[in-house]
């Protein structure tokens, strides 16, 4: 195996004999045999699309493919050998639906010889997938430079089929992202492209970074309502409880449909944490609050907590034996031996019976006193106080934000982000989204006018609502550049929606982001040059090192 895609790869350079996140080298094999497979289908999906053929289905696949491979969803060979079986038929029916069309246009067949990618097939199973899988990774890319860009691209698009697929599933569409997917997907099978051509690509896959994230942002206002400003008990009740982690919102809506009237109360975990904001969700009164911190403290934290866990997404680590037998995936979700409440069926919703008896079974977890956090601000909040904020900023009240959205992670000089919140002036507000925001969101910051030192827009994807917010302060003070703002981005990231929301920011011009814990070990020293020389990218210092750079 070889697999170099989140921060805490081994060594900062790749992990070869097991994934410091628990993948093992088989899963590893399965998931690039899924991310090659998903190439061939995409060239043959891009093929299509020029003989004007229309089919979301297709790419919503590749979407959903995509997201199965985002660092820590699924570890489960067994779904995965059924996800490649999947992705086989799936390009099997993109190709025969080319062919037709093909030929109907061209009045002969079509002859031109296709990449491994698009024709390979084995009848033989899971053991083939494997051995192939080992064959078509990463390093399968002989040259340094194309092997960082194309990597780079794929995990982006890891990023946007993730929340395209949040959003799909909420019923809000735009197949132009679906498109795009397979255009990069297949420019990765493409040997002629040039390092400027994969360039070129990685800033168009910032832009549909935005699109995606406005396409969520959509469907989550659209279904739930838009987040208002919330406080949220971080502690537990007595009764029944069971928490809920991930960032799937229907997942949670029907949990609490089906508990309704049952005595259970729900609470949220990690990403799932704003979900207490939306109109929507908190108007079911048996949504408690928030337990427990981000997505790395998992193990320790669903161990104390005495209820059933469900995951919904991403990031699950490996269940120790203590909660074992009741932690349940959903959705993408995978690990082995792990029950898993299986996908709505003819648009009825998913079943979460199994979840609901054992919160009963185990009973009254205990009641466990806790803070009070503030969420839900998002754009259409802080659109509400803007005449405050710009007023702020103008009596000089408020002197700068710091973006300091992203992820959390093990890594000790994480303890940067909570160093730098305490330390950064009282004249500073912190604008967060995704689970970053751990490391400082229980401190106690303090408010400026009202408004909190630390603005919650929400999940990963609510970056979103922080591109908004930055949009409308320069329309506001009539600037040109947004780098003329008075923001400062301070990124941490871990997994790949946060390469994709750092594509998001590069498309859209910012310039001199202090990016966190580490550089990516997929990018080479060219690639690298060229972020540096292009965006003014910088790796985090000393935390008195960039404070002083912030306040100067
Ligand atoms: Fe965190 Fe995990 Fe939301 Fe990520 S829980 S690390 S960027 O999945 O998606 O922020
Ligand atoms: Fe290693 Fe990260 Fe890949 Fe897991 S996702 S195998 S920790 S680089």
């Amino acid at each position: 195996m070889f697999c170099f895609q989140c921060s805490e790869s081994m060594k900062g350079t790749g992990c070869t004999v097991q994934g410091i996140c628990g993948k093992e080298p088989e899963v590893a094999d399965l998931q690039d045999l899924l991310i090659w497979i998903l190439k061939g289908i995409s060239l043959w999906g891009v093929k299509a699309q020029e003989m004007g053929v229309k089919d979301s289905e297709t790419g919503l696949y590749v979407a959903e493919g995509l997201f199965t491979t985002i660092t820590n969803v699924d570890f489960d060979p067994e779904s995965l050998g059924k996800k490649i079986d999947r992705a086989l038929n799936v390009r099997r029916r993109i190709e025969r639906i080319f062919k037709e069309a093909y030929r109907k246009e061209k009045g002969k067949e079509f002859s031109e010889p296709m990449p491994e990618a698009c024709t390979w097939e084995s009848s033989r199973g899971v053991e083939s997938y494997k051995a192939k899988g080992a064959q078509v990774g990463v390093l399968d890319t002989q040259d340094e430079d194309i092997r960082s860009l194309r990597e780079l691209l794929t995990y982006g698009l890891k990023g946007i089929a993730a929340y395209t697929d949040h959003a799909y599933i909420l019923k809000h569409s735009d197949n132009s992202i679906l498109d795009f997917l397979q255009e990069a997907l297949a420019s990765c099978l493409n040997d002629s492209l040039t390092a400027e051509d994969y360039v070129a690509l990685v800033l168009k896959a910032g832009e549909y970074a935005v699109k995606a994230m406005a396409l969520l942002d959509e469907a989550n206002t659209g279904s739930y309502g838009n987040p208002e400003i919330t406080s949220v008990y971080t502690g537990t009740y007595e009764g029944p409880g069971i928490l809920v982690s991930g960032h799937d919102l229907l997942d949670l809506e029907e949990l609490l449909k089906q508990t309704e009237g049952k005595g259970i109360n729900i609470y949220t975990h990690g990403e799932m944490l704003p979900a207490n904001g939306y109109p929507g969700l908190k108007k079911f009164s048996h949504l408690r609050g928030n337990f427990g911190t981000s997505w790395y403290n998992q193990q320790k934290e669903f161990e104390e907590f005495k209820g059933p866990i469900l995951m919904t997404t991403n990031c699950i680590q490996r269940p120790r034996e203590s909660y074992k037998d009741k932690i349940f995936t959903t959705g993408l979700v995978g690990w082995p031996e792990v029950s898993h409440i299986p996908n709505r069926v003819d648009g009825k919703e998913k079943d979460f019976t199994p979840i609901i008896e054992k919160a009963l079974e185990i009973g009254d977890i205990g009641a466990r006193p806790g803070k009070k956090i503030v969420v839900g601000l998002a754009h259409d909040q802080l659109s509400k106080v803007s005449d405050k904020i710009i007023d702020a900023v103008k009596t000089g009240a408020i002197k700068k934000f710091v973006v300091m959205g992203g992820c959390d992670g093990h890594a000790k000089k994480r303890q940067y982000y909570t160093d730098l919140a305490e330390r950064l002036p009282k004249d500073m507000v912190i604008l967060t989204a995704g689970c970053a925001k751990y490391r400082y969101n229980m401190l106690d910051l303090g408010d400026i006018g009202g408004i909190p030192r630390v603005v919650d827009a929400g999940q990963c994807n609510d970056s979103y609502s922080l591109v908004v917010t930055a949009l409308k302060l320069k329309e506001a003070f009539g600037l040109e550049d947004i780098n003329d703002l008075p923001i400062e981005y301070d990124i941490a990231w871990y997994e790949q929606k946060a390469v994709a929301v750092l594509l998001a920011l590069l498309y859209m011009g910012v310039k001199g982001i202090r990016l966190g814990p580490v550089l990516p070990a997929f990018i080479s020293p060219n690639v690298l040059k060229v972020l540096v020389e292009n965006f003014d990218i910088k790796p985090i210092r000393t935390v008195e090192e960039d404070l002083s750079e912030i306040v100067g």
